[in-house]
């Protein structure tokens, strides 16, 4: 086996944000930024010889180019095996799968989940533990001082292996083999739904569907999963054909980027069901016909639901929900007498707790929602849920959704998103509400009143880790909630999020539209934050 020892000198830049490294292609692309960061990852584990890794991504541009160096990386540094997706795919939830299906010791998944790809977009990397999940911030943080000080890396001298075929190659001594992305994770979403109900939903003639894959990652695992094993016709599933720059678009499924299946939800003829899924394939939307079903709404939704799904039949041990996304899913956890978890924002965070068997269902109001099923919050498989669940009630999702409401009160929500800011004026405008929170309390803002204010601070159950600074809170007398927090995912300037959250137990007081509903909180959030002064924004970027 020939291998090369380049010497190189660190990047200062190679902190892991919310969910792994997530730069613009063109920052990847400075010679020895990837290697540096791969060996970084690779030097901070241990007793990994000879083991398995996964390796895969969402297809974006600079994926096909990746996975060859880090193959070469993963040879020269002593893995056995890597199990590597046909042309280098793999959906997020998918990678999660196939580590835990073949016991791997890890895995690299390579995406900028929704942001735009493309040679001016945005490229990412991350790595996941043998459980499955991305890692937690113990390794983050150790790959992290790895890069500030890496000194030289390993790799191989040899050709480009092909990917486009299943089988096995061998690259110095180590074994790659090439699988079906789409096989296993669609094996395991049989056992945890019922597919015959779903069939018999989706072919009785009445009931119509349409799925957006958003030319990411999805497109294979929606035609085999939803086209060929469940009857979907090809015309209810559109952009499946996966594009190295999602089509010129943004796969971020919410109520702005996915306007073409929301233009068709929203037609008085459209469609019953509406989903769409984004770049990596770990993130879903929700729509029924003249319908928006909330992340955070869905979560509850499906918890409120689970029994009726096979995989679910046994009850749920907990719910976990990460602090900003709305507390609908409380009153279902309280109402079924079961554990609820508050985590920062980061599917990392879950981890933890789904191995601990304390939580089953986990959510986040960033279109995110998943189980214990593996350790990535999964796109396809809210879909699955939804169509079960639609297939074993006969109802409507508005329906479903305001019959929840009623039963359980409505949290109305949304989040007002302040993309590409000045990262200064942001940072003044945190560190302002940080000094504001110790005087809030008691104060008083039109009908509301504020009974408590802070920076989140969260302590694991498990690992008693604990994880300061995670967003300011402030939380009024009657439930209401404003939470501010900067986006640790973006890859220029600062993203400011505003979630603004207010119970409604009346179901005569439900039907409003939210940004009506909330329209005091968005007025004393820009108040309190002055976020106008430090934004330079008269308006959200995104509003979902
Ligand atoms: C990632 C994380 C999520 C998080 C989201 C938004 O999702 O996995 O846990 O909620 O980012 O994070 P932020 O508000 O910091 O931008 P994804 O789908 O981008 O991998």
């Amino acid at each position: 086996m020939n291998v090369i020892v380049t010497a190189t000198t660190p990047f200062p830049d190679q902190k892991p944000g919310t969910s792994g490294l997530r730069k613009k292609v063109s920052v990847f692309q400075r010679p020895h930024y990837l290697e540096n960061f791969v060996q970084s990852i690779f030097d901070s584990l241990e007793d990994y010889a000879g083991q398995t890794l996964v390796v895969g991504g969402d297809g974006r541009y600079y994926n096909r180019h990746a996975i060859q160096v880090i193959l070469r990386m993963a040879a020269a540094n002593g893995f056995g095996r890597v199990l590597v997706g046909r042309d280098g795919l793999l959906s997020t939830p998918a990678a999660s799968c196939v580590i835990r299906k073949h016991g791997a010791f890890g895995g690299i998944i390579l995406s900028a989940s929704h942001n735009p790809a493309g040679p001016d977009g945005d490229f990412g990397i991350k790595y996941n533990t043998s459980n499955g999940g991305p890692a937690p911030e113990k390794i983050t943080d150790a790959i992290h001082r790895r890069s500030l000080e890496i000194r030289e890396y390993r790799t191989l001298d040899s050709d480009d292996i092909n990917l486009s075929k299943t089988g096995h190659a061998s690259l110095g001594d180590m074994d790659v083999e090439v699988i079906d992305p789409v096989a296993d994770y669609a094996e395991l979403m049989e056992t945890l739904f019922d597919f015959d109900r779903i069939r018999a939903l989706v072919g009785n003639g009445r009931f119509r569907l349409c799925f957006d894959a958003m030319h990411a990652i999805t497109g294979p695992y929606a035609v085999e999963i939803l086209g060929r094993r469940l009857g979907v016709p090809a015309d209810a599933l559109i952009n499946v054909e996966p594009k190295e720059d999602f089509g010129g678009g943004h796969p971020d499924p919410n109520l702005v980027y996915a306007k073409q299946l929301v233009e068709r939800l929203y037609r008085d003829d459209g469609p019953d069901f509406g989903a769409a899924s984004d770049g990596d394939g770990d993130r879903n939307m929700i729509l029924g016909r003249h319908c928006f079903v909330t992340p955070s709404d869905s979560l509850a939704v499906l918890a409120a639901n689970a029994r009726l799904m096979p995989g679910y039949r046994d009850g749920l041990a907990g719910i976990a929900r990460s602090m900003p996304t709305s507390q609908a899913a409380d009153r279902v956890a309280e109402k079924l007498g079961i554990e609820l978890f508050e985590t920062p924002t980061g599917w990392k965070f879950f981890g933890n707790l789904l191995d601990a068997g304390r939580a089953t269902l986990c959510g986040e109001e960033s279109f995110g929602t998943g189980s214990s099923h593996v350790r990535e919050k999964d796109g396809l498989w809210a879909v699955l849920f939804w169509l079960d669940l639609l297939a074993a009630r006969q109802l409507p999702v508005q329906e479903i959704v305001s019959r929840h409401w009623a039963e359980y009160g409505r949290n109305y929500y949304s989040r007002h998103d302040y993309e590409g800011v000045s990262a200064d004026g942001a940072g003044e405008l945190m560190a302002r509400l940080r000094e504001l929170t110790g005087s809030l309390a008691g104060k008083r803002y039109g009908d509301y009143e504020v009974a408590l204010s802070d920076d989140f601070s969260y302590t694991d159950p498990i690992d008693h880790s604990v994880s300061e600074r995670q967003g300011i809170r402030i939380v009024f007398t009657d439930g209401s909630r404003i939470v501010f927090r900067l986006s640790g995912t973006g890859t220029e300037g600062a993203t400011l999020r505003v979630y603004l959250e207010r119970y409604e137990p009346d179901p005569a007081r439900q039907a409003l539209d939210a940004q009506e509903a909330l329209a005091d909180l968005i007025g004393i959030a820009g108040e309190i934050a002055r976020i106008r002064h430090h934004t330079g924004r008269e308006a959200p970027t995104v509003i979902t």
